[in-house]
């Protein structure tokens, strides 16, 4: 029969259960009811002067050997022109590492998978067929062959750390976004395989239930319960990823710490130890230390929260006194520091003392205006 040459490299046809015409065929044997999502007749689709194929399909983990031939390559001119063709594959599990997933007859044109197919090492193969004559010309137009690994859910969630730090400021409102802890699944993404369900196992302490967990995303917020860092200043949660919708299955499930730590903010005002405190200084002294105001503070010890800032509220008009914080005892330091003969002749001689939490945040206005603490030093000279 005469052809075109033009025609005969052109085509590439696939032959399923039929042979019509001329060039290089390919039968694709392994995909029957392999992928519902594939067009019905999907080995042909007719581009102009190509025949493009669609895609192999093949499940991983699976021992594929029952399915080989997963296909042949075949061209007519073999016959029509008797020639001696020699067929040949290349392309990822044949010439390009991982080597050794594919080998072909190349006499026959078949193709058999040799392997156990891992998707989630290699998710796809791209072959190119080849006819070849004596001199190993091409003797059609080379062939492209996609093979498809089809996912299974052989892969658990892993959580990315051991140990998940985060922290929160007591007194949060409730929905406060407090961290997010991440697990991966090696499985192909946005698929039901890869999707993670995150859980809180265990909270410590456990009640009353302070955090709660959302199960798609791994976001940890704070509940309705009011945390208090003076009453539990960290939380240890233990949480688990599982795989899917978090049904409970038989495969092990991973599990990792989450570490919260509780921030301080001021909502402890200064309490005073003595409400009355005496002092007494020798005459004619100064730069003297009278006495120390001594108070406890809830908030934590050694931060600005906890600190006390001492001022005179009246009763040091004539300025002989000073009042200053030691930082390492959050007392007030009252000196002495001028002499003069109003205070000397007085034997009694009250200073009333106001202090204030005092800080940054509104917070802290409100003590300043509402709670404030007092005490009454009486110095005696
Ligand atoms: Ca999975
Ligand atoms: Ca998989
Ligand atoms: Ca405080
Ligand atoms: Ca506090």
């Amino acid at each position: 029969m005469a052809r075109s040459p033009g025609r005969a490299y052109a085509l590439l046809l696939l032959l399923i259960c039929f042979n019509v015409g001329s060039g290089l065929h390919l039968q694709v044997l392994s995909t029957r009811n392999e992928n519902k999502l594939l067009p019905k007749h999907p080995h042909l689709v007719r581009q102009k002067r190509a025949w493009i194929t669609a895609p192999v399909a093949l499940r991983e983990g699976e021992d594929l050997s029952k399915k080989n031939p997963i296909a042949k390559i075949h061209s007519d001119l073999a016959e029509e022109r008797g020639l001696k063709i020699t067929y040949k594959y290349t392309g990822k599990g044949i010439t390009e590492p991982p080597f050794g997933i594919f080998v072909f007859n190349k006499d026959t044109g078949e193709l058999n998978v040799t392997s156990i197919l891992d998707r989630e090492e290699t998710p796809f193969f791209l072959l190119t067929g080849y006819a070849l004559d004596a001199r190993g010309n091409n003797v059609e137009k080379p062939l492209e062959l996609r093979i498809k690994v089809l996912d299974i859910n052989d892969n658990e969630p892993v959580f990315t750390q051991d140990v998940f730090v985060g922290s929160v400021e007591e007194l949060s409102a409730a929905h406060t976004l407090v961290m997010k802890i991440n697990a991966t699944d090696a499985d192909e993404p946005n698929t039901l395989n890869s999707k993670i369900s995150y859980r809180i196992v265990s909270l410590e302490p456990a009640y009353p239930p302070v955090f709660y967990l959302n199960k798609d995303t791994g976001e940890i917020y704070t509940t309705s319960v009011t945390l208090d860092r003076e009453e539990h200043s960290s939380y240890t949660l233990t949480v688990e990823a599982r795989d899917g919708n978090g049904e409970v299955t038989d495969k092990p499930v991973k599990q990792a710490q989450v570490q919260i730590r509780i921030l301080d903010v001021n909502d402890n005002i200064p309490v005073v130890e003595n409400k009355v405190l005496e002092g007494m200084v020798e005459e004619n002294q100064v730069n003297v230390e009278v006495t120390r105001i001594k108070v406890f503070d809830a908030d934590e010890i050694g931060s600005d929260n906890w600190l006390a800032n001492f001022t005179f509220a009246s009763g040091n008009e004539g300025g002989y006194f000073h009042i200053e914080t030691d930082a390492q005892t959050n007392e007030g330091i009252v000196t002495l520091i001028k002499d003069g003969p109003g205070v000397v002749a007085q034997a009694c001689n009250p200073i009333p003392a106001l202090w204030e939490a005092e800080e940054g945040g509104s917070r802290g206005q409100e003590f300043e205006t509402s709670l404030a603490n007092m005490v009454k030093p009486h110095l005696y000279y």
